[in-house]
């Protein structure tokens, strides 16, 4: 099983990973953590990149998330799916067709083809949305700002409303949940849907 972890910067994505992380492994299920940018040596380089290093062309920046993801999908999400384990990541392709297609304003189809070829087409089971303000997303990240955060809230805003158009078109794949809940209310509701011990 292949669950994707999305939503704006701060949305609480990693805390919930670990939350669902340590139920299923409670109960003997082989689970993989991962993440996109960064959940290979390559993409950690290309992480220092995207995130922490100087000025980068849109289509330059679709390019390395999707490289960074092509390298990923390839050498430890798709051994693990063929394992059996459950792979739990944080961000997929969404990310890109919100961040690069919605935030960036490059054509989000385009950048949805782009990813579909790097993974050689590999969707997520399920991919759950945890739908963040940009105001939120911003109180929570505190002062620490990547590159990508510290776009303006006109472009977090894109971002946001992107992402629910994505779940909206596909409400099958999609479990989408209110960010500003406790944290164990929107795990409760994660492991409901996951559907799991
Ligand atoms: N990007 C990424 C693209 O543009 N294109 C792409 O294709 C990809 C893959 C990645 C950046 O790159 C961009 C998107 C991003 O800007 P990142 O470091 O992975 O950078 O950034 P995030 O994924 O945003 O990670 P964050 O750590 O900032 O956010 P999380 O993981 O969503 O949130 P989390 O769990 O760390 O929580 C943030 C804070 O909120 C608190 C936590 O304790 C923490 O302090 N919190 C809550 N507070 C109140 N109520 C709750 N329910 C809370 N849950 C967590």
């Amino acid at each position: 099983m292949f669950i994707a972890f999305e939503g704006g910067d701060g949305a609480g994505k990693t805390t919930q990973i670990e939350l669902l992380r340590e139920r299923l492994a409670a109960v003997g299920y082989d689970v993989v953590v991962t993440r996109e940018p960064g959940g290979t040596e390559l993409g950690a380089d290309i992480r220092q990149v995207l995130l922490h290093g100087g000025d980068v062309a849109p289509r330059a920046e679709a390019l390395l998330f999707a490289a960074d993801r092509a390298h990923h999908i390839a050498t430890v999400v798709r051994p693990a799916l063929r394992r059996g384990a459950i792979v739990l990541q944080d961000r997929y392709i969404d990310s890109s067709v919100a961040y690069q297609g919605a935030g960036r304003e490059l054509d989000p189809l385009e950048i949805k083809r782009l990813s579909l070829w790097a993974t050689q087409d590999l969707v997520p089971d399920l991919t759950v949305l945890l739908d963040v303000t940009p105001q939120d997303g911003r109180r929570r990240r505190g002062q620490v700002h990547d590159r990508l955060e510290s776009e303006q809230d006109d472009f977090h805003a894109r971002v946001r409303e992107h992402y629910l158009q994505l779940a909206a078109a596909e409400p099958g794949r999609y479990l989408v949940v209110d960010a500003s809940l406790p944290r164990e209310e929107i795990a409760a509701i994660v492991a409901e849907r996951v559907g799991r011990p």
